[in-house]
């Protein structure tokens, strides 16, 4: 069994649960810090470990272009290759590639030019998972079309389509049963393509369902719309994972709707550019108003950042361009998502995760 339903919230969506993966257990909601190529940006697997991260991702498009998934299944795979022995969730690429702006799409796959070579590469659904279980992550993903937005109705039903039949044949392509491979719902801002998508997934029995196509510029009203609709057509026994999303207030709503992991680059993306999460809003830490200022981050985090620096330090940091402002500010902004995220667990296991979403938001809105 790879989830177990711990608890469902009476008064909303919310869950808690377990996913059990080869490389040990997650506890749900989860927030995934992202490690593109295989190193999450400014921090050491020890760091990362440090600030309550359970699993990690990676991706597939950027390990197959460098250095390749032969080179890492020589190293032992990607947990011994990138010193992570906890659980990896590679996706597919079926997002990055479509990301790219010359690309060309088929009913096979999607061809594309190497960034450095400027050779033609192709991925399709069989390629995609060959290419996860040779770099051997806990979790892998079906290759899917991430459909812009906005988007006419009709390119979004013939996308869907496609993304339900490559679904198929990424089911068929799947040989190690160790890796769970997770079905992509698709079906843009369209109730009745989120729906199709979702019943179509769900025929095939994949160990977990990720809604994608999401965080693709719609907002957080229409992101509530399309959780809305479409988590109720998933399992209930199986774990509900949301792409790419985002920032506090839109894991709250989803996980208000059901949903159980996350991931996105959001906390150490902003942590370079000098912007810090609090329990108050967002902070920039370039601002002068912090030259002086000999309080941590924020007073009540346990961060290793927090608990040895002050905010007048890491603008020094940031004013000198030195290395270790990325380092600091990466190590609370992860720090931040995954507590926020162990805050969140602790609500729904005690019946109150509606009062805990209210009170967080009250607070962390309020300082925007
Ligand atoms: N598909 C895949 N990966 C993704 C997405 C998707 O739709 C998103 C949505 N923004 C993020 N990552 N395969
Ligand atoms: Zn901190």
């Amino acid at each position: 069994m790879i989830f177990k339903l711990l608890k469902k919230d009476p008064k909303s969506g919310a869950r808690r649960g377990v996913v059990t993966t080869a490389h040990g257990e997650i506890q749900t909601p989860i927030f995934m810090p992202v490690a593109t190529h295989a190193a999450m940006k400014a921090m050491t697997p020890a760091q990362v470990h440090d600030t309550g991260a359970q699993i990690i991702l990676s991706n597939t498009y950027h390990l197959h272009l460098h250095p390749g998934e032969a080179l890492v299944q020589k190293a032992g795979g990607l947990h011994q290759f990138m010193g992570w022995d906890g659980p990896i969730l590679t996706d597919s690429g079926g997002f990055q590639v479509f990301s790219l702006p010359k690309k060309r799409i088929t009913e096979e796959g999607v061809f594309f030019r190497h960034e450095d070579t400027g050779e033609e590469v192709f991925l399709d659904p069989a390629k995609a998972v060959a290419i996860q279980e040779a770099l051997g992550a806990d979790i892998i993903m079906n290759f899917d079309e991430c459909i812009p937005y906005p988007c006419e109705k009709s390119y979004a039903e013939r996308s869907t389509e496609k993304t339900i039949r490559w679904a198929k044949q990424c089911r068929e392509a799947h040989k190690r049963e160790k890796q769970y491979l997770f079905g992509i719902v698709q079906g843009s801002v369209f109730e009745d393509l989120r729906k199709r998508c979702a019943k179509e997934l769900v025929k095939m029995d994949f160990p977990g369902y990720a809604i994608g196509g999401v965080s693709v510029g719609e907002g957080l009203e229409l992101l509530k719309q399309v959780v809305g609709y479409t988590a109720p057509h998933l399992p209930e026994d199986k774990p509900r994972y949301l792409m790419g999303v985002g920032l506090p207030e839109d894991i709250l709503e989803s996980v208000e709707r059901g949903i159980d992991m996350f991931d996105c680059v959001i906390p150490t993306r902003y942590a370079r550019s000098a912007t810090l999460f609090t329990n108050r809003g967002r902070i920039r830490l370039t601002n002068k108003n912090y030259r002086r200022d000999f309080y941590p981050i924020e007073p009540n985090c346990t961060c290793y950042t927090c608990r040895n620096f002050t905010r007048a330090y890491l603008h020094h940091l940031f004013t000198a361009n030195e290395v270790l402002s990325a380092i600091l500010a990466s190590i609370h902004n992860v720090h931040f998502y995954l507590n926020m995220m162990a805050e969140i667990r602790n609500s729904i296991e005690e019946g109150r995760f509606k009062e805990y979403k209210e009170t967080f938001l009250a607070s962390y809105l309020k300082g925007k």
